[in-house]
């Protein structure tokens, strides 16, 4: 996806926000020049062959609705992006989706082969974790609250993992509606709720506050994956998400499958609805939170 691309669909501030995130990024990522050369060059090419930022933005939005904007949390929101560039890298492998391009681009396997990409994958989740566990402006109470917060959400029980293999699992004939929404709360849901919850936890919420931003997350994760998955089928790479591996080739199950395309376009928009009224009684405060969860079905639902 190339920096233009997301013209007229994201907020007016957006694109300053995701340049602060894309220097971090480069900060912490070693050098294409560090020695081994070709996993530093992979793991790069994975995380800037485009992308919109939306984790580690919905964290640092998070931050600064309860006040806190600087470097500690900006460290711990590159952290969401390098776990979801990871699982990208992951998922397009031959013995996943199978996908030759990812963001319009061949994707990692493509260039570096299979093997590296696979020590990609595995070294800028490690990253994550170096990064948050090395964040010495958190207290270390805090710290090890992050890192377990993260390693759950990429986890088994309800994580990308719990996701992921349900997803491989489920045949598309059968598919239900109750797995259908287990598998986009584990392999979407999951990372961008605990992305929130980071930012909120780190600018030192309140528990009930947490929760409610917990609760905007899981309905703006289950409508952005609704959004990703009509894009699979009606196609409008050019607005937000842009894969081209196929689900249909893959059959895995999607919810249009299930609802049909019209309904599931209903489905989503009452999750960015529901994410909204959520932040309701925060006023004016929440506008980004709330300009977020409407770009999170720009080009596919109309709110
Ligand atoms: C964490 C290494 C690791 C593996 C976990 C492979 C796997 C297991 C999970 C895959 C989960 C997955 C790919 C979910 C899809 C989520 C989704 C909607 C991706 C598209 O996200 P965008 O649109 O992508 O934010 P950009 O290109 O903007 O970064």
């Amino acid at each position: 996806m190339s920096d233009n691309d997301l013209d007229g669909v994201a907020p007016p501030w957006f694109e300053k926000t995701r340049a602060i995130i894309n220097c971090e990024l480069d900060r912490i990522l070693p050098g294409q020049n560090d020695y081994p050369e070709t996993i530093h060059r992979a793991m790069r090419y994975a995380v800037f062959s485009g992308g919109k930022r939306l984790r580690p933005i919905l964290c640092l939005e998070a931050g600064r609705f309860f006040g806190r904007d600087d470097e500690g949390l900006l460290r711990v929101c590159i952290a969401f992006e390098l776990v979801h560039a990871a699982s990208l890298i992951h998922d397009d492998l031959p013995a996943l989706d199978a996908c030759e391009v990812r963001r319009g681009k061949p994707s990692c396997h493509e260039v570096f082969g299979e093997a590296v990409a696979i020590l990609a994958g595995d070294a800028l989740l490690v990253l994550a974790f170096e990064a948050l566990a090395g964040n010495t402006v958190i207290s270390e109470v805090l710290r090890l609250r992050l890192v377990q917060e993260l390693a759950h959400a990429i986890g088994t029980r309800g994580g990308m993992v719990a996701g992921e293999i349900a997803d491989i699992e489920t045949p598309t004939p059968t598919v239900s509606r109750a797995s259908i929404q287990f598998i986009n709360l584990a392999k979407t849901a999951a990372l961008i709720r605990t992305a929130l919850r980071a930012g909120a936890r780190y600018a030192g919420a309140e528990e009930r506050d947490i929760s409610v931003l917990d609760a905007y997350g899981q309905n703006v994760g289950l409508a952005f994956q609704i959004a990703d998955d009509l894009l699979d089928v009606a196609g409008a790479p050019e607005t937000l998400h842009n894969t081209t591996c196929s689900d249909a080739f893959r059959r895995k199950a999607t919810y249009p499958d299930v609802y049909g395309i019209g309904e599931a376009r209903d489905i989503a928009t009452q999750f960015v609805i529901s994410a909204c009224r959520l932040l309701k009684p925060y006023g004016e405060r929440a506008s980004r939170l709330i300009q977020l969860a409407e770009y999170a079905i720009a080009g596919v639902c109309h709110i």
